[in-house]
């Protein structure tokens, strides 16, 4: 399972991306000169700081009134004041760079990287000889590993280096190469346009110490190692080795002061140096393997022969070549594998791969969308643990966010806005006024966080999972959407100043950010209640708190259906500044929400899915991904297929700020610029395409388009924790494994079932009058039921 080209990087979004959750490179496959693009996940510029802004809660009561009384402009103008400072910046490490002295003309060349062992390959033949060069990240050893060969004896010498964008210095220590410096004080988004938007501190920085190391060791040759460089000289082989570290704090979100980055890059190099490769190679493959492999799907033959170009495979076929989309899947698998792993920082906009030191939207945590988005493949795809690094985060977050809370609102629990960063940034950014409060001003962040720490309950079913990490910080959430609903004048409980993510309503000739109750804060606040509930009641506690959240979502403002049939994207029934905006936040509630579906409120689907059609099929990569997964949510396969086959639109790869979205040639999200969300989405609408358990029940096969008639998945995984494999021919299914670890009472939408494997569970299996069949199963049983064709 490839990702092919026949020759190198030029770009970027050409290169080939691996990772082990913290370190990533990203392969350009030179030929006499060789990049490897570095990140660690926890280089960032900045401090902890103070971003809460008193003012805020001076002006609210302001602020409201003036929307109450209609004045939303002045409104908007008054927000300005509850801003708080931008979010600081995720970095380059820098790249580690080879001169091979074998001049650039090369024949049979290929670079791949093949997505089921995590390898990257590079080769070619110069003058008889064949040069090979594997690259992994190894998640065992904490290293990235580089081999090079050369299939004659002392063909191969180069000069190794690393080089960086940031301020750095470099040694021989320990006889390896390294590189060190401070990150820089503050990196200013790329588009804010500040004086000096990169600065360093002085002699005794607040900010990261980081420490990146190169160790080399040859066979064959000879190895000079300067503060130049690793020189490697007639060898016939040559193993390299990157570690990097910083003085990042990851239990407190602060910075290490004392911390030994140097003794820490060493350490990890050591540790694996003496090792034969083949031992470090197949530790990673395995530690890959494990994850990779519990999912894999087939939609049926691939229409592309075997290695031809990921670029021009994307502009042939598309999504006409079911390769492909198998391809697509399984790419967002592999990237969460390699950007999130248990103690790593979450997958930021970039997933872990970054080049620049002002990268777009500072490759931050952006949490109107797509923080979020980039774990929606995570527990359906069979990668719940790598659902850890957001959920921990979002712990970390909730810490700040209490005094965010209290500070800017004078409101109880903990809240998180537009963008955050690896300090936890939970406060509005847009620098004190200068943002617009259609993105700045959005208090959901915390509150949609939320429903990651419940689904990693309701689809691993771990109640002291539930009890010690994710109730408690769900609560919080609850506590703080308490006091920050207000009543309107007709009794309902509404959130004001409201803003539905970067989209204006108009009304007149005049543009509003900012309004009362936009469905999507309802929407959010409602499934943040019910989680809560229902948390409460599983584990046996907060029954008045329960019944308090109960009555307030009771009292809400209810979602209305307005002018068109289509679901109001905020209380009042205006117009909207772009019918095709990219964001469908008021859509929410269909996907990856609950609270919309159709047998809760028909009508308010059916509104939803009028929405969704006059949004139309446009829109950023991300855009385009959620649309996936809403489209399987309204059960319309076809279409939802329609939007993968727009996301497999090739963009040139120098594309960028535009609006049209695509993939790069090596695959990557291009919103356009890159955004690794995308991915993430296609990964998570392919899967809920084929399973849905929102409802309560497993409904296989819910949205299959026509053209994947013939095909089979294996490892998905449901609410409950089943996990479930499916088989199916023209177009119908035939047969369903569904293994039940924690056991209980499964229930299944997917029309009568022929047999199952053992004959007193037939009669167990009968359907009931709503459609469904119900059966019980005994903790880590496993049924195979076969279907009529
Ligand atoms: C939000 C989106 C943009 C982009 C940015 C990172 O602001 O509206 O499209 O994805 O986040």
């Amino acid at each position: 399972m490839n990702i092919s080209f026949n020759t190198p990087a030029n770009y970027w979004v050409e290169a080939l991306p691996v990772g082990n959750g913290r370190l990533g490179a990203m392969i350009f496959g030179g030929i006499e000169q060789e990049r490897l693009a570095l990140n660690e996940d926890t280089l960032w510029s900045g401090y902890p700081t103070d971003w809460n802004n008193p003012e805020a809660r001076e002006v609210l009561p302001r602020v409201r009134e003036l929307i109450a009384e209609g004045r939303n402009g002045e409104a908007d103008e008054l927000c300005k004041k509850m801003m708080g400072p931008y979010a600081q910046s995720y970095l380059p490490f820098g790249d580690l760079l080879l001169t091979m002295g074998h001049g650039q003309t090369a024949d049979q060349y290929s670079r791949h990287l093949d997505l089921s062992t995590g390898v990257g390959t590079v080769s070619y033949v110069i003058g008889g000889v064949r040069y090979t060069r594997e690259v992994f990240a190894s998640h065992p050893d904490q290293v990235i590993v580089m081999r090079l060969t050369a299939d004659k004896e002392h063909k191969l010498s180069f000069r190794a280096k690393l080089d960086s964008p940031l301020r750095f210095r470099s040694a021989v220590e320990d006889g390896h190469y390294t590189i060190a410096g401070h990150a820089p004080e503050y990196v200013a988004p790329n588009y804010y346009d500040v004086d000096q938007p990169v600065r360093y501190g002085g002699e005794s920085p607040r900010s990261l110490k980081f420490h990146g190391r190169l160790a080399v060791v040859q066979t064959g040759g000879s190895l000079e190692a300067t503060a130049d460089g690793i020189q490697v000289t007639e060898a016939t082989e040559a193993v390299l080795y990157f570690s990097a570290a910083t003085s990042f704090d990851a239990q407190s979100g602060t910075v290490k002061a004392d911390y030994d980055v140097r003794q820490q890059t060493e350490g990890a190099v050591q540790r694996i140096i003496n090792e034969p490769y083949a031992g470090l190679r197949s530790r990673h493959v395995a530690d890959h393997r494990e994850l990779f492999d519990r999912v894999e799907l087939h939609l049926g033959e691939s229409l592309a022969p075997e290695g031809m170009p990921m670029d021009q495979r994307i502009a042939t076929y598309g999504s006409g070549d079911p390769g492909l989309v198998e391809l697509l899947f399984h790419y967002g698998r592999y990237l969460l594998i390699a950007s999130s792993r248990p103690g790593t920082q979450p997958a930021n906009l970039q997933g872990i791969w970054n080049q620049d030191t002002r990268a777009p939207w500072s490759s931050n945590y952006t949490l109107n969308i797509n923080a979020e988005m980039n774990y929606w493949p995570a527990e359906v795809t069979n990668l719940a643990e790598l659902h850890e690094p957001l959920i921990d985060y979002t712990r970390r977050l909730a810490v700040n966010g209490s005094e965010t809370a209290r500070t800017n609102y004078g409101a109880r629990g903990w809240v998180a806005h537009h963008n955050a960063d690896l300090w936890g940034q939970s406060a509005p950014v847009g620098g004190f006024g200068d943002g617009d409060p259609v993105w700045a001003f959005w208090p959901m962040g915390g509150v949609w966080l939320t429903q990651h720490l419940w689904e990693h309950y309701a689809f691993g079913g771990d109640l002291s999972y539930l009890r010690e990490t994710a109730y408690p910080v769900m609560k919080e959430a609850a506590l703080f959407c308490l006091d920050w609903l207000i009543e309107n004048k007709d009794g309902y409980l509404i959130t004001s100043p409201s803003t539905s993510p970067e989209h204006k309503s108009v009304n007149g000739d005049m543009k509003y950010a900012v309004g009362e109750a936009a469905t999507m804060d309802l929407s959010l606040i409602t499934e943040l209640f019910t989680n809560c509930i229902l948390a409460a009641e599983q584990l046996g506690l907060d029954g008045e708190f329960a019944v308090e959240l109960e009555s307030a979502r009771a009292r809400l403002l209810p979602l209305q259906v307005g002018a068109g049939g289509r679901l109001q994207e905020w209380s009042a029934d205006v117009e909207d500044e772009d019918v095709h905006h990219r964001h469908v936040s008021h859509l929410v509630g269909v996907y990856p929400g609950r609270s919309v579906t159709a047998s809760l409120v028909p009508e308010l689907f059916e509104a939803a899915r009028t929405s969704l059609e006059i949004r139309g099929d446009g829109g950023t990569g991300w855009s385009l991904g959620w649309k996936i997964g809403l489209w399987a949510r309204f059960k319309q396969g076809d279409r939802a297929k329609q939007l993968i086959s727009n996301l497999l639109t090739l963009v040139k790869p120098d594309a960028i700020n535009n609006e049209r979205g695509g993939v790069y040639p090596n695959l990557f999200d291009a919103h356009p610029p890159f955004q690794i969300d995308g991915n993430f989405a296609a990964t998570a609408g392919i899967a809920e395409m084929l399973l849905q358990s929102h409802q309560g029940y497993l409904e296989l096969l819910p949205a299959l388009p026509s053209s994947w008639s013939e095909g089979r998945v294996k490892g998905l995984r449901a609410r409950g924790g089943y996990e479930v494999s499916l088989v199916w021919s023209q177009g119908s299914l035939g047969q369903a494994e569904i293994t039940a670890p924690l056991g209980g009472e499964c229930s299944i939408l997917a029309g009568r079932p022929l047999a199952v494997e053992r004959d007193e569970l037939r009669q167990r299996m009968e359907p009931g009058s709503d459609g469904l069949v119900r059966v019980q199963l005994q903790a880590g049983e496993r049924i195979v039921v076969r279907y009529a064709e």
